[in-house]
């Protein structure tokens, strides 16, 4: 089956589900299974955080979606994150990390992960040779974005997975700006696919959750037992809000990246738009490479505003149809501010050398209709 269909029928074809027919899966709130004797599960379910019908209907579809030999689910894109890491790497290990990430991922790996003896470098994973340098004897994962948050910066993916495999390191590729639509890491070499299924899987701005793909049997083992030992599952509504959303994953796609490449287009030949960060432009420092390992370009476009950070927050104030909100990925557009918003808790030194600047602006371009969305802007920024 080619992706639209999965994305429709792959774990909720009438007769797996359930015994009825159901076309859709349905949600089963049951936390616990009866048994007929003390060692026999009846349908195999024993407690809904060890396994559940709606949770197993989900994993079925996200697999396929990333072709993977497995995927698991869990509450948040963070709970799937913190969960993999816990999973797979014990106190004196080391991870190179992309040093444009997610601000709550840095903060994950920073704040809290580094307080169970695991240690963190981040690099420019632009330049493979930065990673390459930045590996030791105790490096146990290369964890990358691509295209990052909210840069939009570009790595090779399958250079540093060749390089990193030969030495026995496992590398994690969080795909959420690009969703399985767009970007097959595992394809491309990747150990482990991760996404912050809140984003363009949920697609509707109404559900959290989070999910890992991989087909290496070491790595799914150790990740199911800490799914079930760590307990950061999504609940079974959860499971059936991200499997109606997942239906639509490839015709919103689509629409998000003709709108934000007309919005990125639009920007770029704006006069009080100082520069726009769009993968879809030849602008963009990586499009050449982008071309190689993503098959679109996405929904999310990054810029800055000309002025100060006084304009820039008059700017925000302004827009209309846009959301002055976190997050991405929903059918409704939004726009955010990630210096005071999704990248606050990055160190000011840090957002400083990555260019995350005051004047810089994220907007997730929604699938409306994009004339609304091009004079939304054009009203505020005049
Ligand atoms: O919010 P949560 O589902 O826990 O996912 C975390 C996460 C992981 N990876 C990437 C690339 C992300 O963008 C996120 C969440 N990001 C936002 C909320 C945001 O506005 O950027």
């Amino acid at each position: 089956m080619k992706f639209a269909t999965k994305a429709i029928h792959v774990g909720e074809e009438p007769g797996l589900v359930s015994e009825s027919g159901d076309v859709v899966a349905p949600i089963h709130l049951s936390t616990t299974f009866a048994r007929r004797e003390v060692e026999k599960p009846r349908g195999g379910y024993e407690y809904s955080r060890t396994a559940n019908p709606t949770r197993d209907a989900l994993e079925l579809r996200l697999a396929a979606l990333e072709e993977s030999k497995h995927a698991l689910a869990f509450a948040s894109g963070l709970a799937a994150e913190a969960s993999l890491v816990l999973s797979l790497l014990k106190k004196g290990d080391h991870v190179v990390a992309f040093d444009d990430l997610y601000g709550g991922t840095r903060r994950l790996f920073s704040q809290t992960l580094s307080n169970f003896g695991l240690d963190f470098t981040y690099v420019d994973a632009r330049e493979a040779r930065n990673v390459d340098q930045a590996v030791g004897k105790r490096t146990k994962m290369i964890w990358l974005e691509s295209p990052t948050n909210p840069l939009l910066k570009i790595c090779d993916i399958k250079a540093i997975s060749e390089v990193a495999s030969r030495r026995d390191i496992i590398t994690v590729v969080d795909n959420t700006f690009m969703s399985p639509y767009f970007q097959n890491p595992l394809q491309l070499g990747a150990d482990v696919v991760l996404h912050s299924a809140t984003k363009y899987l949920g697609g509707h701005s109404d559900v959290l959750g989070g999910a890992i793909m991989t087909s290496n049997e070491e790595i799914y083992t150790k990740a199911k037992f800490n799914q079930n030992a760590i307990g950061a599952v999504p609940s079974p509504f959860d499971c059936f809000l991200l499997l109606r959303g997942i239906k639509t994953l490839a015709v919103r796609m689509e629409r998000h990246q003709l709108n934000a490449m007309r919005v990125a287009e639009h920007l770029e030949a704006h006069p009080a738009v100082e520069k726009v960060i769009y993968p879809g432009l030849k602008s963009h420092p990586q499009h050449t490479l982008g071309k190689r390992q993503m098959s679109g370009s996405g929904g999310v476009v990054s810029f800055e505003v000309k002025g100060t950070l006084r304009d820039v927050k008059r700017f925000l104030r302004r827009v209309k149809v846009f959301s002055l909100a976190e997050s991405l990925g929903g059918v409704e557009s939004l726009i955010e501010h990630p210096a005071s918003m999704t990248h606050a808790s990055v160190p000011g030194k840090a957002r400083e050398v990555l260019g995350i600047t005051d004047r810089l602006v994220r907007a997730s371009v929604g699938i409306e209709d994009v004339s609304d969305l091009i004079e939304d802007l054009d009203g505020a920024l005049d």
